[in-house]
């Protein structure tokens, strides 16, 4: 909503991506609270909102899914963002809803975060088909190790916090989509976003270019999300790279399946393979085999908890085209239990305020705005967690009935 800051992005490199047409703003953002932007501005441009939309899906000749990509910690992309996706299923209900999440950190410099990510998950729970969270002290932890594998004349500073925007500064030049090396000042998010913007690269290689086994991302849906809520994925890419080490020597592809399960390189701080997968898909880009997909399946399917009834539970996908200036490369997404504890986090730290009701006026002072808001918003994370609870419950089912037939 901040017109300073999309008049910069307008005017900045990426000025081409976007159609000025399409933008809309207000003189102010949200100011890190989710009413405002849900209730506020979420009424007042809905019909601005609807209309832009409106115009961008008549030009499709197939319109397969509408792809938001918002942070949960502020107010405008918790809440406009939420709002926006709403105004999807109430207009377009038939066509599929992904969402991209930055989830905040626990040392985030938005005191209300908590707030706004709980009021705006009730929301991706309820309208979202697929999302994909991503948590920045995930990136941060990422950034630094990359940082810390480059070779001496390309390592830059470590990237400490994604709250203290101030001491966040990664390596030093920033190689451009091209290869050419862009000397503009960084920003404290680049190089984290680099990474959230490979996975949406890799995520939407199937619509862009040929391939042998293409994905759409409705199929990611279609396979991937058991039961309607249960759409959170965990996502993890190999190689792992901000865009300053695209000149590092290729890694060896079964190295890279074997990455993608290891908890350094998932985009949300979690262990997938210590809980209980539902499903599994891996998108390949580049010169793969599908007979190197399967035999890597083979390979680290023993090492992970699939549930009983979807032992089998692998979508793959294969786009020849690699990503810039690498051979290969792998996205994982994984509908896996160990999400939970992502949200069971984001509600001790939600509790932490609402137990003293603090900051709680400022949100009740928006028109339309209700204390019970909070409350419907934390029933529906508890009944999420509960869900993924019981769902974890049946681990180790398939093992117990074959150790059963063995005795027996
Ligand atoms: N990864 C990443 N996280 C960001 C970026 N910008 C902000 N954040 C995180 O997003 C949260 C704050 O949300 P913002 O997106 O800044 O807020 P907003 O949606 O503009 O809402 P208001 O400013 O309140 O109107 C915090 O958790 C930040 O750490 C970014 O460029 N990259
Ligand atoms: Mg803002």
């Amino acid at each position: 909503m901040e017109e300073g800051v999309v008049n910069e992005i307008l005017k900045g490199p990426l000025r081409d991506v976007f159609d000025c047409q399409q933008s809309i703003t207000d003189v102010s953002g949200s100011g890190n609270n989710w009413a405002t932007g849900f209730m506020m501005y979420g009424q007042q441009y809905r019909e601005q909102i609807s209309e832009v939309i409106r115009h961008a899906a008549e030009l499709c000749d197939c319109l397969q899914c509408f792809f938001l990509i918002h942070s949960m910690g502020g107010g405008t992309g918790s809440g406009l963002g939420t709002s926006v996706l709403n105004l999807l299923a109430d207009e377009y209900p038939d066509v599929y809803r992904f969402t991209t999440a930055v989830f905040p950190s626990a040392d985030d410099d938005v005191i209300t975060s908590p707030y706004n990510s709980i009021l705006a998950m009730h929301q991706l729970t309820e309208f979202a088909d697929c999302v994909l969270p991503i948590e920045n002290q995930a990136l941060v932890d990422i950034c630094n190790k990359v940082t810390s594998a480059l070779p001496p004349s390309k390592t830059g500073k470590k990237v400490f916090s994604s709250s203290s925007q101030s001491r966040v500064k990664a390596s030093s030049a920033v190689t451009s989509g091209e290869g050419g090396v862009d000397q503009r000042p960084e920003k404290p998010f680049d190089n984290m976003n680099n990474i959230a913007a490979n996975l949406i690269l890799n995520l939407t290689s199937s619509a862009r270019f040929e391939g042998s086994l293409n994905v759409d991302l409705n199929e990611i849906t279609m396979n991937l999300v058991p039961f309607p809520k249960i759409h959170y994925l965990v996502s993890s890419q190999t190689p792992l790279y901000s865009l300053t080490d695209v000149n590092l020597p290729p890694q060896r592809l079964d190295q890279m399946f074997t990455d993608a399960f290891s908890k350094d390189h998932q985009l949300i701080k979690a262990d997938p393979k210590h809980s209980l997968y539902l499903a599994c898909a891996l998108m390949l880009r580049g010169n793969v085999e599908i007979s190197d997909i399967r035999r890597n399946i083979e390979r680290l399917k023993p090492s992970l908890n699939f549930i009983h009834w979807n032992q089998e539970g692998w979508k793959t996908g294969l786009c020849s085209v690699p990503p810039v200036g690498h051979p290969y490369s792998l996205l994982a997404l994984s509908n896996n239990t160990c999400i939970r504890h992502t949200f069971q986090d984001l509600k001790d730290r939600f509790m932490k305020l609402y137990k003293r009701k603090a900051h709680v006026h400022h949100y009740t002072h928006v028109d339309g705005m209700e204390v019970s808001q909070f409350d419907t918003s934390l029933d529906s994370l508890n009944t999420l967690i509960s869900e993924y609870e019981t769902l974890e419950a049946q681990m180790g089912r398939v093992v117990d009935d074959i150790q059963r037939l063995t005795i027996a």
